[in-house]
């Protein structure tokens, strides 16, 4: 029984010794160590050996079985680095080369006429104030002068969700609120930018919802001469310097007196263009005294206190500042629209 163990040593060893690939070692490893392989077979027949000779024999098995396992194990390591060394080659990174250009996002004109406008503001004084987009009857209307009969408030003209909650259609309720919140306290120096909700059919000009930023300003000695320097200083700094203004007669019912304000058309300068229909002028805000009704709801007594307050149409702006001809452009997310403004 050892001369056939240290046969099958031997046979194992040549035939290892010949071995080409991992395959091969993986085949050899089955046929001599495996379940079904000689040296198995040949330990199982040792119960039929005597009590002598089983540990001799035991012994010869251990060290061919080791001799075998040590040269497979080798031939294993030898294996598993090629293998690790293809394919670390394999993944080499070339560091030179260029990168894939990140893919970067640009504020949207819309927003970058806010911040403009906001900034121009905040270098005034004001304060910036935000507030629901759903609103209550009561700021969007009632305390706005606007009692309940009132012709604005229209089931055609607003988004109504119930009879007493609509959609805003403008952010003056935003002004009502802060009113409330300083609990007669002056000055009140905001502006209040946000979306507005309108039943309209959207075209080139109107849309359903649009973007507006609206001012107020309340305290002791307010006068119509301060809200004219405050938006001729307004539309200098965002048309440019040689901006005038002319304010002519409105009616709003949160103001009286109420103007409307048009600036100097920046495209050609007053002259007559196609932007400003040869008019040279361009409205582009209402604005007016705060009306004593509103003051009072809002916890001001009129008699003390008074103030001004105007509003645009932030999209308005925007088309006339860019050039835009269609508004729904602001809202389609074209990417070909949305690029030219990135480097502005
Ligand atoms: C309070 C008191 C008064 C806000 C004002 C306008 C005039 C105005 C329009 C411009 C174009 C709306 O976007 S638009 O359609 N706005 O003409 N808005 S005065 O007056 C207020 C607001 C709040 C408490």
């Amino acid at each position: 029984m050892k001369e056939r163990l240290l046969a099958l040593k031997e046979e194992a060893l040549q035939e290892l010794a010949q071995v080409a690939n991992q395959q091969q070692l993986n085949d050899l490893r089955i046929k001599y160590l495996g379940k079904k392989g000689p040296l198995t077979e040949i330990l199982r027949g040792m119960g039929a050996l005597s009590a002598e000779e089983r540990p001799v024999i035991g012994q010869v098995a251990n060290e061919v079985r080791g001799a075998i396992e040590e040269v497979i194990e080798a031939k294993q390591a030898e294996y598993t680095a090629a293998e690790t060394e293809a394919r670390l080659s394999a993944e080499t990174i070339d560091v030179t080369l260029p990168g894939r250009p990140a893919a970067r996002g640009a504020v949207h004109p819309l927003n970058k006429v806010i911040q403009e406008i906001e900034d121009i503001f905040i270098g005034m004084g004001y304060t910036v104030a935000e507030g629901p987009e759903v609103e209550q009857d009561y700021y969007n209307f009632e305390a706005l002068n606007l009692p309940k009969n009132h012709p604005a408030r229209d089931m055609q003209d607003s988004f109504y969700i119930t009879e007493e909650i609509l959609m805003r259609t403008q952010t003056s309720p935003v002004q009502v609120r802060t009113m409330e919140k300083m609990n007669g306290r002056a000055p009140v120096k905001i502006i209040c930018p946000g979306k507005v909700y309108r039943r309209d059919d959207d075209d080139a000009t109107h849309s359903h919802m649009f973007t507006q930023i609206e001012g107020l300003v309340i305290d002791r000695n307010i006068r119509m001469s301060d809200l004219k320097g405050t938006l001729l200083q307004f539309v200098q700094e965002l048309f440019g310097s040689g901006t005038q203004i002319r304010l002519r007669p409105s009616f709003f019912p949160f103001t009286e007196p109420s103007v409307e304000v048009d600036v100097t058309c920046a495209m050609c300068g007053g002259s007559g263009c196609r932007v400003c229909k040869q008019t040279g002028w361009l409205e582009i805000l209402g604005a007016g005294m705060v009306h004593p009704n509103v003051l009072e709801k809002g916890g001001y007594d009129p008699q003390e206190f008074t103030g001004f307050a105007f509003g645009m149409g932030v999209e308005r702006v925007a088309m006339l500042k860019y050039d835009i001809e269609d508004i729904r452009h602001f809202y389609t997310n074209d990417l070909r629209f949305l690029k030219q403004f990135v480097h502005l």
